[in-house]
């Protein structure tokens, strides 16, 4: 979890100075610590934000960003949804999504969403087993006509921006351990049945993230599930390409050809795709194979159309389904989450 109290050693990596600088601010009373069982010295978020703003202290605009959002959130969440997020009880945690959302209170959903990440060990379980309950439980009420459309339309671009907040916290901090520690990232990612490389010798190189392409085909608007995708695919190492809903399948040729993707990504949510957007699929698809671009189909409705299955390399139910996919075909170094998530804190 974001912790709400530095170690000495966190202050001194936040403010750039050695630890014994920081123990020194602390006796000589510049900034408010309390003391372990353990005799540690511990600083509130509180106080460090108030010494680094009353001594000018040179912090970079994205650390303290950083710090304010999480001041934000501490403050946004309650003991009980803190409790939940400790327990890691998504699904109690879905009905609170679903209750935040229902009362547009944007602020606490952006600060469940943001420590959600920090405490559950998946995007695929965020999005599985949080964010989809509580997306379907908001389109059975609007169908049942007890939310209007536009109560949808607001929720809807709520979990949106929470979920794109989210997303570029997690790049950002992605990105800072990518610089801190790249041996231990291993950017890897090599597909196990052998498109890569070691290189004459057989020696394994630090080889560049394979990319996907994220999208959702013409005329396919639902775009969460695909943000989930991406954060799967993100978080596994993957360079995602996200190109987002409704793309006609001529331009999503054109980005196969530019990116030289390893997987596309499809999320395809509406049950009914009209022929000739069926047939427009179907040479799409053999598009892709004849690029060597694995096609990767899900969507809650898929299967539903049984008199033209669509057919892909692989169909996913849930973003589960996608992790356990990747996990099974490609090579991930196995720390790759728990550094992303430990970077998260
Ligand atoms: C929000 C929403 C919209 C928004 C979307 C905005 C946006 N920026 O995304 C707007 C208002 C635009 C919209 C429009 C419409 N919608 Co709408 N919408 C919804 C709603 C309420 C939530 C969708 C959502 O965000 N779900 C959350 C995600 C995370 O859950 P998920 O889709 O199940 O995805 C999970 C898995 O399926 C899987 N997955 C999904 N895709 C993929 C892809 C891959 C590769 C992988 C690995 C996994 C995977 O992983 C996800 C995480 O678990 C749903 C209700 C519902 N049951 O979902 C209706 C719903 C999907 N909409 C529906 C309808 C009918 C429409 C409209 C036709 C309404 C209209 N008359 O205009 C239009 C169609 C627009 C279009 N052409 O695409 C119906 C679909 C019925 C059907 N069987 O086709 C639903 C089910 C509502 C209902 N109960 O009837 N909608």
């Amino acid at each position: 979890m974001v912790s709400q109290f530095f170690s000495t050693r966190e202050l001194s990596e936040l403010c750039a100075v050695g630890e014994t600088t920081v123990k020194r601010w602390a006796n000589m009373g510049l900034i408010k610590y309390h003391k372990t069982i353990g005799g540690h010295r511990k600083f509130k978020l509180d106080d460090v934000l108030d010494f680094i703003e009353k001594n000018h202290i040179r912090v970079s605009p994205e650390q303290m960003e950083r710090l304010q959002a999480q001041k934000r959130n501490a403050e946004a969440i309650d003991l009980n949804t803190e409790i939940l997020l400790v327990r890691g009880d998504v699904s109690a945690l879905a009905e609170k999504l679903t209750e935040y959302l229902l009362a547009f209170k944007k602020n606490e959903v952006e600060a469940l969403l943001s420590k959600a990440i920090e405490r559950i060990p998946s995007f695929a379980v965020i999005f599985d087993n949080m964010i989809a309950p509580a997306m379907h439980r908001i389109g059975n009420l609007w169908c049942e006509k007890k939310l209007s459309i536009s109560d949808e339309h607001i929720i809807t671009n709520i979990i949106v921006t929470a979920i794109l907040r989210t997303k570029v916290r997690f790049e950002a901090s992605l990105q800072e351990t990518k610089e801190q520690n790249l041996s231990a990232l291993n950017l890897l990612y090599t597909n196990t049945q052998g498109k890569a490389q070691g290189n004459a010798t057989g020696e394994v190189q630090p080889k560049n993230p394979l990319v996907i392409v994220a999208t959702c085909p013409e005329s396919e608007f639902h775009e969460v599930p695909l943000l989930g995708v991406s954060l799967v695919c993100e978080s596994l190492g993957f360079q995602v390409r996200y190109v987002g809903a409704a793309v006609p399948f001529k331009d999503l040729e054109l980005a196969v050809e530019e990116h030289k993707p390893e997987m596309l990504c499809m999320s395809i949510t509406n049950a009914r795709l009209h022929a000739p957007v069926y047939r427009r699929y179907e040479q799409f698809r053999k598009f892709l194979a004849k690029h060597y671009v694995k096609f990767i189909i899900g969507g809650q409705f898929i299967g539903e159309t049984k008199s033209h299955p669509l057919q892909a390399d692989f169909r996913a139910r849930s973003c589960s389904d996608l992790e356990r996919y990747i996990r099974e075909n490609y090579e991930i170094a196995p720390s790759l989450t728990q550094v992303n998530q430990k970077s998260m804190n």
